[in-house]
């Protein structure tokens, strides 16, 4: 029950900001290759759907999430993106690996965020086991690359209004 009421792909489309001016990096992780395409795709027609241009979205791929904020400063780097979307999926195994794994994406993408004062968007899943993750990548709990696109949409458009001095309070 709980976690219908947290199944934050669906939400109201009208709410989002247009990303018609926008520009955005992907970084994608190859490992679990079934799950994170399902991200990318949710992630890509959210990010059309609202109005960004396909020749604004640059999309690279990185062997593992892990890899993803190296992948996500280097696209960066030479992109210059409104906001960049960083896309993986970490399932827990018998060791403790995906601690390791998700704690370094978790703070190396925050790190970025904060230097570079842009968005760079968490959409790792960390799910205990493969179905888990089918579930949270276009199954019942919706697609999280759908997610990520909305909030990489929101909050790349939080800082067009701010440097335009635009105000704009309220839930
Ligand atoms: N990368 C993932 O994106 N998802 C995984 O579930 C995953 N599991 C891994 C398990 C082990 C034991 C190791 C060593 C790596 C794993 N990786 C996984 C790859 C990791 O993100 C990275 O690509 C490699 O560690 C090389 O830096």
């Amino acid at each position: 029950m709980a976690s219908a009421l947290k199944n934050l792909s669906q939400y109201d489309e009208h709410s989002i900001p247009s990303a018609e001016e926008m520009r955005f990096g992907i970084v994608v992780a190859e490992w679990n290759a079934t799950i994170t395409h399902a991200l990318y795709e949710g992630c890509y027609d959210t990010l059309i759907k609202h109005g960004a241009k396909p020749e604004n979205i640059r999309t690279v791929q990185v062997p593992g999430s892990f890899e993803l904020p190296t992948g996500a400063r280097i696209l960066n780097g030479q992109y210059n993106p409104d906001a960049v979307i960083c896309l993986g999926c970490v399932i827990r195994g018998e060791t403790s690996h995906n601690e390791y794994i998700n704690t370094a994406v978790a703070n190396g993408l925050m790190q970025l965020s904060l230097v570079a004062g842009k968005p760079f968007i968490f959409g790792l899943l960390t799910p205990n086991d493969e179905q888990q993750a089918l579930d949270r990548a276009g199954g019942k709990h919706g697609n999280k690359g759908v997610e990520a696109a909305v909030t990489a949409i929101r909050m790349a458009a939080l800082k067009k209004e701010q440097a335009e001095g635009k105000k704009k309070i309220g839930f």
